[in-house]
């Protein structure tokens, strides 16, 4: 995945035309399109290959499973094109390292810690630092953590050094690109103000250009 923009798009569009006509309209800007199942279900898994024409793609399935089952999934999305793939880190850390293990030289595997929203302060939240440690001993390529809570992206940085940090929570659920970036991730996750504005290709550049800014 390359590192430009720092920006992810994630496509929770549910029309697959317009998720397409999103996709080539952003495909220079962003550094990788995130595909979750509200888009799959709507428009099918194929749209994992259609979209990695335009870009890399991130499956973000949130795997929370038993290690077999973690393998099939994991496997059948870098199958049909994708660079990457977002598991949980909570179902511990046999189905991390089968995850990590089935994308060994295909692709990259990232790990949920603290998520964004606010009841990802009930659960997540106080194990966040320990799935960080064991995400790091499990070899994932990098980790998710919240832009709502910036200061929640540094303390995940100091456990996991130079791994990588994907921040979703801008826009929509209040968190700022710099911020989060400033705060130590690499790259931050924005959906519904891009997918939902009326020029997507405008707002993709001016979240690139905010984040340039502080780099
Ligand atoms: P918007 O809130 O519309 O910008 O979308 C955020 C995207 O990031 C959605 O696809 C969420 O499923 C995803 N996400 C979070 O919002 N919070 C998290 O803690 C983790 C994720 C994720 O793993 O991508």
């Amino acid at each position: 995945m390359r590192k430009s923009s720092r920006l992810v798009l994630a496509l929770d569009e549910t029309d697959k035309a317009k998720a397409l006509s999103i996709a080539e309209s952003v495909s220079g800007i962003v550094d990788a399109i995130k595909i979750n199942w509200p888009l799959v279900l709507s428009a099918g898994p194929e749209m994992i290959t259609e979209l990695s024409k335009y870009s890399d793609v991130i499956c973000d399935f949130k795997v929370a499973d038993i290690p077999n089952t973690v393998h099939l999934i994991v496997e059948g999305s870098l199958n049909r094109g994708a660079s990457a793939v977002i598991v949980h880190a909570f179902p511990g850390s046999d189905s991390l390292k089968e995850a990590v293990q089935v994308a060994k030289g295909r692709g990259k595997i990232y790990a949920v810690t603290e998520m964004s929203h606010p009841g990802g302060k009930e659960f997540t939240a106080p194990n966040a630092e320990a799935m960080a440690r064991m995400g790091v001993e499990c070899g994932v390529d990098g980790f998710i953590a919240p832009a709502t809570r910036p200061e929640r992206i540094s303390a995940i940085r100091e456990i996991i050094g130079d791994l990588e940090i994907l921040s979703p929570g801008v826009g929509a659920q209040g968190g700022k690109a710099s911020d989060a970036i400033a705060a130590g991730a690499d790259y931050v996750i924005v959906g519904r103000a891009i997918y939902k504005s009326n020029d997507p290709k405008s707002v993709a550049e001016s979240y690139a250009e905010d984040i340039c800014k502080i780099l």
